[in-house]
Parts: C-alpha cells; sequence; structure tokens
C-alpha cells in the first residue's frame, strides 16, 4: 500500500515549502510541491511611484534582491522608453554578477551540500536525514573545511558587489535609465582585486568539491528528471540598445521543448492558478495582464505558488536550462544525463566560474567619468517587460503605468516555474515531475526527495506568511534538516 510522507517545511531552501510524496514499493508514485508562503509584494506596489518599483521588489528575496531590481529596472526602462550608457549596463551586469557569484556559492556549500558530505556531530551538521554518505574521508573532511571558507568568500561578494551597488544585498544605486553609482579607476581596482580572489576559489574549490561529489554519487546523474523542458530568457547583456530577441546577451534567450530547440514568444507565457490559493478568474493570463487575487479557501488549491506555462506546458529554468539552450550541456559529455540532480548542480558550478571569467572583461570595458544613466520621463500611461535570469533562472516583471503610478506589476519568478503546482491539465511542475519515480530507500529518511527537491535551489521568497488553519496544511510537520 502506498505511504504517504510529508516533509514540511524542507529546510535548507529559501522561503517555506511542503513536499508530499505517496511512496509505492520504495518508488515516489504521486507528488505535490506546496509553497506555504504568501508573496503579496504585487499588490504593495500597485499605487505607488513607478520609480520606486526597483527598490521595493528587492525586498521580495534577501537571496536574489539584485535579479529582482534587475528585472524590474528593464521594466521600466521599456515602460520609459530609456536606454542605459555603456556604463550603466555593464555596472548592472557587475552588480547583478558579484549577486550570482555569492548566491552559487551559498547553494553548493551552504544548502546542498549537507545532503552529501557528513559534519561533525554539532549544528549546523545535525540534526541530518541518515543515508548513503559516502565520499572518501579526505574528501569529506576538505569540503567541511570549505564550507566554512565559503562563508567568508560569500561575504567578499556581497562586499565586491556594493562597490556599485552602493550597499548588498539590497542595492540602492539601482534606477531606470542606468545605475547611479559613477566608475572610477579606484573601483574598478578595488573590484579587481576582489574578483580575482573569488575566482580562484571557484575555479580551484568550488569546482573540484563539485566534481569529487557528482564523481562519488554518479547514479544522481539518472535521478530527477523532470519535465525536459528548458527555458531561459537571457542575461548580462552585451551590447547598448534594443535587443528585442535576447541574443545578444551572455546567457541568450530560448527554448527547449520535446526534444527541440525554438524560438521564443513571450506571449505564450501564462501563469495558471486551477491547484493555487487565488481566484480562478485570474487563471491562463499572460503576466502582463494578470492579477494576483488571494483566495485561502479555495478546496482543490495546494500551493501559493501559480503554475507558470509555456505554450501551455510545464518549463524548467535556471542553470541547467541556461547551459541546455546556450546548447552548451552537451560540452559537458552529459547528454540526456544533463537531466538530472547532479546536472543541475554540475550546470550550477560551470556558469559560476564562466561568468566569473566574463566578469573580468566587463570591468575592463567600463571607462571612469563616462555616464552611468541616462535621463528619462515618466508616462502618463504605459507598459513595459523585463526579462532577465536570477540565479535560480528565469525572472519576469511586467508593470502597467496610469496616472504616472502604478496599475498593475506582476512578477514571474524562478520558482513559481519549477516549484509551482498542477495545471488544469493536471501537467505536474517540473518539480513534481522530477520527484515521481524517485526512489525512497528509508520512509523514515527520506534523503533522496530532499536531495532531488535542493538541486533546483528554490526558494518560495519573502512575504507575508499567511498561517490560515483553513487554508495551510493540516498534516503533521515533519521537521528535517
Ligand atoms: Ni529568492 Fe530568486 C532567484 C528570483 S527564485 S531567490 O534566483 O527571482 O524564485
Ligand atoms: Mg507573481
Amino acid at each position: 500500500m502506498a505511504q504517504k510522507i510529508v516533509v514540511d517545511p524542507v529546510t535548507r531552501i529559501e522561503g517555506h515549502l511542503k513536499i508530499e510524496v505517496e511512496v509505492d514499493n520504495n518508488k515516489v508514485v504521486e507528488a505535490k510541491s506546496s509553497g506555504t508562503l504568501f508573496r503579496g509584494i504585487e499588490l504593495i506596489l500597485k499605487g505607488r511611484d513607478p520609480r520606486d518599483a526597483c527598490h521595493i521588489v528587492q525586498r521580495i528575496c534577501g537571496v536574489c534582491p539584485i535579479a529582482h531590481g534587475t528585472a524590474s529596472m528593464l521594466c521600466l526602462d521599456d515602460a520609459f522608453n530609456v536606454k542605459p550608457p555603456t556604463n550603466g549596463r555593464i555596472v548592472r551586469n557587475l552588480i547583478q554578477g558579484a549577486n550570482y557569484l555569492q548566491s552559487h556559492i551559498l547553494h553548493f556549500y551552504h544548502l546542498a551540500a549537507l545532503d552529501y558530505v557528513k559534519g561533525p556531530e554539532t549544528a549546523p551538521f545535525i540534526p541530518r536525514y541518515e543515508g548513503d554518505y559516502r565520499l572518501p574521508k579526505d574528501v569529506n573532511d576538505k569540503a567541511v573545511e570549505h564550507y566554512i571558507q565559503a562563508l567568508t568568500v560569500r561575504k567578499k561578494a556581497h562586499e565586491m558587489g556594493a562597490i556599485f551597488g552602493a550597499k548588498m544585498p539590497h542595492v540602492t544605486s539601482f534606477t531606470a535609465g542606468g545605475v547611479t553609482e559613477h566608475v572610477t579607476p579606484e573601483k574598478i581596482t578595488q573590484y579587481k582585486n576582489y574578483l580575482q580572489e573569488i575566482t580562484a576559489f571557484i575555479d580551484n574549490v568550488y569546482i573540484p568539491d563539485a566534481l569529487a561529489v557528482t564523481k562519488a554519487y554518479d547514479d544522481w546523474f539518472t535521478i530527477g528528471t523532470g519535465c525536459k523542458n528548458m527555458l531561459a530568457y537571457g542575461a548580462f547583456k552585451l551590447t547598448d540598445g534594443d535587443d528585442p530577441d535576447g541574443q545578444n546577451q551572455f546567457f541568450k534567450r530560448g527554448i527547449y521543448s520535446k526534444g527541440q530547440y525554438g524560438s521564443f514568444d513571450k506571449k505564450k507565457i501564462t501563469e495558471e492558478v486551477k491547484y493555487s490559493w487565488y481566484d480562478d478568474k485570474s487563471t491562463g493570463k499572460y503576466p502582463g495582464e494578470g492579477a494576483t487575487v488571494p483566495n485561502p479557501y479555495k478546496k482543490e488549491g495546494y500551493s501559493w505558488l501559480k503554475a507558470p506555462r509555456y505554450d501551455g506546458l510545464p518549463f524548467e529554468v535556471g542553470p541547467l536550462a541556461r547551459l541546455w539552450v546556450n546548447k552548451e550541456s552537451n560540452v559537458l559529455g552529459l547528454g540526456e544525463k544533463a537531466f538530472s540532480v547532479h546536472g543541475r548542480h554540475f550546470a550550477r558550478a560551470l556558469e559560476t566560474s564562466q561568468i566569473a571569467h566574463a566578469m573580468v572583461e566587463w570591468l575592463n570595458q567600463l571607462v571612469p567619468g563616462q555616464p552611468t544613466y541616462a535621463p528619462f520621463d515618466i508616462p502618463k500611461e504605459g507598459a513595459g517587460v523585463g526579462l532577465h535570469e536570477a540565479p535560480r533562472g528565469a525572472l519576469g516583471h511586467w508593470i502597467v503605468v496610469k496616472d504616472y503610478k502604478i496599475d498593475n506589476y506582476q512578477a514571474v519568478v524562478p520558482t513559481t516555474w519549477n516549484g509551482g503546482p498542477r495545471d488544469a491539465k493536471k501537467q505536474l511542475g517540473p518539480i513534481e515531475q522530477a520527484l515521481v519515480g524517485a526512489p525512497v530507500k528509508d520512509p523514515e529518511n527520506p534523503i533522496e526527495l530532499v536531495r532531488i527537491v535542493r538541486a533546483f535551489d528554490p526558494c518560495i521568497a519573502c512575504a507575508v506568511h499567511v498561517l490560515e488553519i483553513k487554508g495551510v496544511a493540516k498534516e503533521p510537520k515533519k521537521f528535517i534538516i
């Protein structure tokens, strides 16, 4: 008989996620991914000065505020019809780059590694699920040392970002039309020094550790396959001016679906809410025309996440999707094995190094003393879209301006794509699909479930946590690390 396992909350992720599965004969046969945190920030934005959007949205999250700020700036650039000068474009890339390095190192060492590395019998290494920890002792001991070292590296990545962001993690230099922080030779040198040190850690510590883990646990290249549909909006603009197809970016825009690469059309993005705690009237809409109308009493609802779809299908987003869409996963020699728990870890590690090396080139393109932002007027009426890549994947912001105020603001975030629930056609979200079919050797220690979920690096970001007894899980809680 099938046995139900509820992991609530899944810890060592960002935000509040519940995973509920049914296991039959040590195999997951049914899976539900449920975001138990309500993100009300879209509603907070209504009626405000549009210029404030790129600052307010950074409060969505403490891990990816730069991505929200950047998506919002792109959205405002579009609505105000303004283009940043070269320095502004590059400084935005450098602030976002610093956040990527910090975020990926955080994910590998402080969130995911403890699924594979056995630390000393003390916090933060216990409590933990028991399981098949199998790293050779010397590799394991080194990884524990690196866990501590990575804390300092992350601090330095924040300091590096603050050189142009003015502060981190929620920067104040963001504006429509560019950034307000000026470029000086001193700032470039300072940034370069930080970058050299962080890049050395990535290449000499993070990459070898990621390789050692994936080698020792190589069966995880076949577990957690997911939906195999990959979507990336692209990020890190390499040219000034218009780029409607998103091809002049370090990570290009594109999709891969049903085994084929395809071109991208933003109008094919919709958000479904059939199984989400939102009013059904807003279901299936393009986000530019979408709405966020909470309804915690909805009977079929099981998540605060909506279910984004592209052309009616669920899509995975994140480092693996970025590399796959940019046709780089085959370079790893993984082929189809890339669609796996370790394919995701591997892709994340690889792109961290790629970005760090590209950042030096961008830094060298800055011209001290040149402008960093362009002037703009707020239109009485207007609309804008900002398509970007947060560390965790495709991030879109949509704004509608009326009477110089924000009339509607919608954000569709990476974890909504990856961690969202079923849609009206009962198509499971990517994390749910990755869970179905997975082995669970010991239901008391379902380490396989959290390994799968954490490989996606989910974030059920910060907003009001609705503790409403009628709307949120009544199951007994099972606290785990
Ligand atoms: Ni709160 Fe985020 C990233 C965004 S994930 S961490 O990266 O956008 O949904
Ligand atoms: Mg939203």
